[in-house]
């Protein structure tokens, strides 16, 4: 057990910081076993705190401390008290300089927080609390200081020292070191402190701002590497285009740097200057990544650069403000990804993952608001609910303003509060000031957890030629939250005729009708009564177009009203919806019994579909995929592992089956020869032809199984490489076992693909799986230590092989339980996060629940716990009024 139980951090105890830092000069001499770290502070009392008894404590956690000074006198060691996580000083000035010296080891980091070493290389990770690692400080984000920071390393091993900023000055010291400083002009809060220090080569470019400024960019990586940082500069270049022309933002420093580095717990960091990157989201060239890296790198590279303003200039209060430049950020990028790309593929994308992550996190025991109310470790509130959620609640008050109103409000918010620490109320006041609206039943969404559900009922009246609706709104509890209120959403809806033509639309009390087309319905009420008036036909509701708030609709569709919707609809989210209620329908009946027949509208359905030479290709494959074993685990009550399994690959088989005329049609029309683009009508292309290839592969069709051979054999780019050799290790077999041969020793150098071959092993159906991914622990690749190469291997057997994890026998439970324990000491963030695919144990059958406790126990009752773990663990088993499940 855990020796001291951590505390939890309460918003409600917020208060402001009794002192400032104004100007801070740092000097590291650098070495990965021992880095000396001199911090000289200028401090001074906050006006705007309540004045306190002079105490200052500082941050500061495995610091070896070997000097303290205020204003140039050295304290005696009983000056200042010294503790685990803190530096404490009585009775200091109201204003003062502060100078500590301090010693850190890089080397023995693991946890990958503060400064560390990554290969041959020193970098850093400030958010959210590593600053304290690296020196004594007011390590939390009200704290705005201007830095200057001096670098000292041996330039035979780092040739290249970069930190924040402007490099304002270089030069050679003796004993082959050298020294490079540099300053940042505008203050900034500690969690987006960055250096690195490397042997690094760059490629550069250069951009012209909207007012006429020019910028460097560079993105540093290792000199092999050089040849695959194309895509990462173009999506750059077009990201500052973008914010400038959507959110008139412009870039404000004379160098944007981007380091890729092997060893990130996450993406990439947005330190101000000098994004530090998972070599993931910075690193491709055909041949070596996917049209999935292809894409999560431009959406990355845009994320971090957006944050320039929406988390740099602009930061937030504290940490329970986090979605405030997460969320808002997260809209940014997926606007930017829209509309460089096609906008309903990437609305349908986003709600998948939403679906896949969000709804599950927010009915489980570990559910919170976006703006949460306490937490023991912030790390574990990186989630898919302050950053997707988050990111649908900015959208949500864009269409309540609509595109004017809700662009003069971001303008107002980014003047305002320029150079400012806010918090998310700070943000919808300037949507309600620019507005007039009010937005005060909005802000529950904020302080609110849980996904709303709405249940609507219509009832259409020939003779008065009205169609009415019925919104209701429930809201189940979550821990802590046993009572819900009704909330704020735009609910946007279309009705369409038989012919699935959308009507023009005139509620009850309104003069005239409106154009044909989307109307947005306001709700805000338990229960909602609409009437539409001059209704000539039953229509067939298309609701919740473009998927307008965060919530789970449910009506009653008809099939022939499904596939209406899915044949005619324009709106991209509503036609996949419709899809994918249809493929649920035939797979409960299936998973309830085994014997069931496939109907054959449904074929037809999905054959007419697949041949529908209209629909963007990318949004086609969105729609013929089947909804994962997870999507259908989340619609049960109690999630039947197996039978789920059993019942989608036996709908595959069929449909592979019965169309394969037409998938083999499809396949060799997109299989083009022609030179890799990750364009979005090839990308669309090349995911159409592999659900094809899947379908087939499925049936075990034995044409399928020649071209999966030849396209692994032959593939000029990883996207199909990638496909094929997941396909062909689900087969089995020679082809699975030599497949994998091939593929290990033609990227054994190459790291990122490494971690594919890793992944495709581990998500394999097949039924040794658990045994191979233990076996897998022990090769000469793998290693605990690197979060891409724990994600790939452990994270994707845990996360997205449920039938395999899942198995009857615990297997994957104790697999994962082992690794959390390993895990925990060098790297709690990873542990954590690995250990929250037990979190929703209580919504499985009673084996399997009293398995998945019995691991959680284990993991609990560890000599010694990361905080990280700790909380996942402990919420997980929490014995609450409401257990969430
Ligand atoms: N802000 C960082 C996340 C830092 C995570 C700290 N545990 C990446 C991003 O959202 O842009
Ligand atoms: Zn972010």
């Amino acid at each position: 057990m855990y020796r001291d139980t951590p505390h939890p951090i309460h918003r409600r105890d917020y208060r402001p910081p009794e002192f400032l830092i104004d100007h801070v000069e740092l000097r590291f001499d650098l070495d990965p076993d021992r880095t000396r770290v001199e911090a000289s502070l200028e401090v001074r009392r906050n006006p705007a705190a309540t004045r306190g008894d002079g105490t200052l404590r500082l941050h500061g956690e495995q610091l070896d401390l070997e000097e303290v000074a205020i204003d140039g006198h050295r304290l005696a060691p009983a000056e200042y008290r010294v503790e685990p996580d803190s530096l404490t000083l009585q009775r200091v000035p109201d204003r003062f300089r502060l100078d500590t010296r301090v010693r850190i080891h890089p080397n023995l980091n693991t946890a990958l927080e503060g400064l560390y070493q990554s290969g041959d290389m020193l970098c850093t990770q400030c958010e959210a609390e590593g600053f304290r690692r690296i020196t004594y400080f007011l390590d939390r984000p009200d704290v705005m200081a201007r830095y200057r920071t001096t670098l000292i390393a041996d330039k035979g091993r780092f040739p290249v020292l970069l930190s924040n900023g402007n490099r304002v000055e270089e030069r050679e010291l003796v004993d082959g070191r050298h020294l490079v400083s540099w300053e940042d002009p505008f203050p900034k809060p500690s969690y987006l402190f960055a250096l690195i220090a490397g042997d690094l080569s760059a490629i550069e470019d250069r951009f012209t701002t909207a007012s006429g400024r020019d910028v460097v960019l560079q993105i540093f990586v290792e000199p092999h590497n050089l040849d695959r940082c194309d895509h990462a500069m173009q999506s750059l270049k077009k990201a500052m285009r973008w914010d400038e022309e959507r959110f008139g933002r412009e870039y404000d420093l004379d160098v944007y740097m981007i380091v890729a580095v092997s060893h990130f717990n996450m993406g990439a960091m947005e330190n101000k200057g000098l994004n530090v990157f998972n070599d993931k989201f910075v690193l491709a060239r055909a041949d070596t990544a996917t049209d999935e890296d292809f894409q999560g790198i431009e959406g990355v590279i845009a994320h971090e650069y957006f944050h320039n303003w929406s988390g740099n200039r602009i930061t937030c209060r504290d940490w329970f403000q986090l979605s405030l430049k997460e969320g808002f950020t997260v809209y940014r990028d997926q606007e930017f990804s829209a509309d460089v790309g096609s906008r309903g593929v990437k609305r349908v994308a986003d709600v998948r993952l939403l679906q896949a992550h969000q709804f599950p996190e927010d009915s489980s025991p570990m559910a919170h608001p976006v703006r949460p109310d306490s937490y023991f470790e912030i790390n574990n509130f990186y989630t898919a609910t302050v950053y997707n959620k988050g990111a649908e609640l900015v959208r949500m008050q864009a269409t309540l303003l609509g595109p004017e109103l809700f662009r003069k409000a971001t303008d107002l918010y980014f003047t305002r509060h320029d150079g400012q620490a806010v918090t998310t109320d700070d943000f919808v006041r300037c949507m309600e000031d620019v507005s007039g609206r009010d937005l005060m039943q909005f802000r529950r969404w904020y302080s609110q957890a849980g996904t709303p559900h709405l249940h609507i009922e219509a009832a259409y009246d020939a003779e008065r030629a009205t169609y009415s609706l019925l919104i209701r709104q429930a809201i189940a509890p979550t821990p802590g939250e046993p009572d819900k209120d009704p909330l704020h959403l735009p609910l946007a809806i279309a009705l369409l005729d038989p012919q699935g033509r959308e009507l023009a639309l005139r509620l009850e009390g309104e003069p005239n009708a409106g154009e044909p087309g989307t109307r947005i319905l306001e709700l805000r009420d338990w229960e909602t009564r609409l009437c539409f008036v001059d209704v000539p036909v039953r229509p067939v509701p298309s609701l919740l177009r473009g998927f307008s708030a965060p919530v789970q609709p449910r009506f009653d569709y008809g099939d022939d009203d499904l596939l209406l919707l899915l044949r005619h609809d324009s709106d991209g989210y509503s036609r996949w919806n419709a899809a994918r209620i249809l493929m649920q329908r035939v797979l409960s009946t299936m998973i309830a019994d085994p014997e069931a027949e496939v109907p054959g509208r449904f074929v037809e359905a999905f054959r007419g579909a697949l041949t529908d030479p209209e629909t963007d290709k990318a949004l086609l494959a969105e729609v013929l995929t089947l909804p994962s074993e997870s999507f259908l685990g989340d619609q049960m009550e109690t999630v039947d592992v197996d039978g789920i399994h059993r019942a989608r690959n036996t709908l595959r088989e069929i449909l592979g089956e019965r169309l394969v005329e037409e998938l083999l049609s499809v396949y060799r029309d997109n299989a083009d020869v022609e030179r890799y683009a990750p364009t979005p009508d090839a990308i669309g292309r090349r995911a159409l032809k592999n659900l094809a290839l899947g379908y087939l592969m499925a049936a075990g069709d034995a044409r399928a199984l020649t071209l999966c051979r030849a396209q692994f054999a032959g593939a000029g780019n990883m996207t199909d490489a990638i496909a094929a050799l997941r396909l062909l290790v689900d087969h089995g077999g020679e082809d699975g076992t030599s497949a994998l041969e091939a593929f290990h020793r033609r990227w054994s150098k190459e790291p990122l693909v490494i971690d594919k071959w890793f992944s495709v092993q581990a998500t394999s159906s097949r039924a040794g799986t658990l045994g191979i991914v233990t076996g897998l622990l022990q090769h000469p690749d793998f290693s605990l230590r690197n979060p891409n190469r724990v994600r790939s291997l452990v994270g994707a057997f845990c996360t997205a092989n449920p039938a395999r994890f899942h198995a009857r026998d615990g297997g994957g439970y104790r697999f994962l339980a082992d690794r959390v324990l390993e895990l925990d000491p060098l790297n709690p963030q990873i542990a954590a996060r690995l250990l929250k695919a037990l979190i929703r144990w209580r919504r499985y059958d009673a084996g399997r629940q009293a398995l998945m406790r019995t691991e959680i126990e284990r993991i609990l009752a560890a000599e010694e716990l990361s905080s990280d773990t700790f909380e996942v663990a402990s919420k997980a088993l929490e014995d609450t009024e409401h257990p969430a499940r």
